[in-house]
C-alpha cells in the first residue's frame, strides 16, 4: 500500500516518494530510530522547508536514501564528496568590515555539537538527557580565564530572568513547532539551561535542537576575534568531549542543515537604505541567508537584519566565516551608497 505523500514544499516532500518510502519504513537504527521519527516535524508542518531531523548518528547511514538528496538540495553536497574542517584563526583573514561600528550592532558564531554515542535529542529518554546535561556541565566547569563561567538550568530561572536573556539574544525561544513535532521540546524544561562566562561573550545551550550550541558572540564587527574565542574554547571542548561526527559529514546534527562544521556565522546589522530585495540580492551572491532579528521565523526589528552563512557543509568554518565578512562589508557599500 503507498502511503499519501507529505504536502507543502519541504525537502521531504520533493525526495520522499512511495519508493523511497517503501525502501525505509521497517529500518531501525539500534537506538531505536525509526522513519516516522524522522519525517514526523514534516508531516505536523507542512509548511518546513526542510521537514526532517535525525534520531542518532546512525540515522544519516541507514535512511540515507532519503538524507543523501536532502543533503545534496540544501548544501550542494553530493554522496561521494567528503567534508573537510578548518578552524584554525590564523586561515581566516577577514578585516572588520564595520570597524567605526556605524551598521554593524553584533557578531555571533555558533557550533552545534551532540555527544557521541548517544541518541539526539528528538529521542532522548528523559534519564538520557540528565546525563548529557551532567557531562556537557562537569566538562564547561572545567574551563578557565575568559571561558570561565557558570551553569543556569531552565527549571531554575524565573520567567522575567529567562525573557531577558531571549530578548538580549543570549538564551534560545520556546515553543518552535517544528521542534515540538519533531520531539525535541519533550520533558520540558528539564535538562536544559544556558552556561556563559561572565561578560557573555561565551556561551553554550544545552539541549535546546542539538545538545550543544557553543557560541561566542560581541558587540562589533570583530569577526576575527569572535571567531578565534569560539576556536580556543572548541579546542578545549574537545579535549574534555568526544562528539558526533563522521568522515563523510562532519559534526553530526538533529537538523541536516546544520551538518558538517554546524556552524552558523552571522551579524546583526542595521540597513535602512536598502529595500529587502536588495538586500536578499546581494545576501544571495555570497551565499549568505537573511532573517530577522530573533533569528529563525522572526521579523527584522528596527531595521536589524540578522545576516549569515547559508550553507554548513562542504565549505569549512574558516570559509563560512569569510564569506560573512565579504557579504557584510558588500551590504555596508551599498547602504552608504543608498544615502
Ligand atoms: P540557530 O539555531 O541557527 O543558531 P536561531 O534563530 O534558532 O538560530 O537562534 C539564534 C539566536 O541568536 C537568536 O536569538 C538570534 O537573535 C541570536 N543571534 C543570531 N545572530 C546574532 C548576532 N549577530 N548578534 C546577536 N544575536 C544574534
Ligand atoms: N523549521 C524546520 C527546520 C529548518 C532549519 N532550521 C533549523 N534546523 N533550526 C523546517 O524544516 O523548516
Ligand atoms: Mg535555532
Amino acid at each position: 500500500m503507498d502511503f499519501p505523500r507529505p504536502q507543502g514544499g519541504s525537502l521531504l516532500a520533493r525526495h520522499l516518494t512511495p519508493g523511497v518510502r517503501r525502501r525505509l519504513k521497517d529500518r531501525v537504527t539500534r537506538y531505536g530510530v525509526r522513519l516516522d521519527h524522522v519525517i514526523a516535524s514534516g508531516l505536523a508542518n507542512p509548511d518546513s522547508a526542510v521537514g526532517v531531523y535525525a534520531g542518532d548518528a546512525e540515522s544519516y547511514e541507514l535512511f540515507a536514501p532519503l538524507f543523501d538528496p536532502i543533503i545534496a538540495d540544501y548544501h550542494g553536497f553530493g554522496p561521494e564528496k567528503r567534508h573537510q574542517s578548518d578552524l584554525d584563526p590564523a586561515h581566516l583573514d577577514a578585516p572588520n568590515p564595520d570597524p567605526e561600528g556605524r551598521y554593524v550592532v553584533s557578531t555571533r558564531i555558533r557550533v552545534a555539537r551532540n555527544l557521541c554515542c548517544f541518541p539526539f535529542g528528538s529521542i532522548l529518554s528523559r534519564r538520557e538527557r540528565r546525563i548529557v546535561e551532567a557531562t556537557v556541565v562537569h566538562a564547561l566547569e572545567g574551563l578557565s580565564g575568559e571561558l570561565a563561567g557558570r551553569y543556569y538550568p531552565l527549571s531554575a530561572m524565573d520567567p522575567e530572568t529567562q525573557a531577558r536573556l531571549v530578548a538580549d539574544h543570549f538564551l534560545f525561544k520556546e515553543g518552535d513547532r517544528f521542534l515540538e513535532a519533531a520531539g525535541l521540546n519533550r520533558d520540558w524544561p528539564d535538562a536544559r539551561g544556558l552556561f556563559h562566562n561572565e561578560d557573555k561573550t561565551f556561551l553554550v545551550w544545552v539541549n535546546e535542537e542539538d545538545q550543544l550550541r557553543i557560541i561566542s558572540m560581541q558587540p562589533g564587527a570583530d569577526l576575527q576575534a569572535v571567531f578565534a574565542r569560539l576556536a580556543r574554547a572548541l579546542g578545549e571542548l574537545e579535549r574534555r568531549l568526544t562528539f558526533a561526527r563522521s568522515e563523510r559529514l562532519g559534526y553530526l546534527t538533529s537538523c541536516p542543515t546544520n551538518l558538517g562544521t554546524a556552524m552558523r556565522a552571522s551579524v546583526h546589522v542595521r540597513l535602512p537604505g536598502l529595500t529587502g530585495e536588495e538586500i536578499q540580492a546581494i545576501a544571495r551572491d555570497h551565499g549568505l541567508q537573511v532573517r530577522g532579528t530573533h533569528g529563525e521565523h522572526s521579523d527584522a526589528e528596527g531595521g536589524v537584519y540578522d545576516v549569515s552563512n547559508k550553507r554548513r557543509l562542504g565549505i569549512t568554518e574558516v570559509e563560512a566565516v569569510r564569506r560573512l565578512a565579504a557579504g557584510t562589508a558588500a551590504l555596508i557599500s551599498a547602504e552608504a551608497r543608498a544615502f
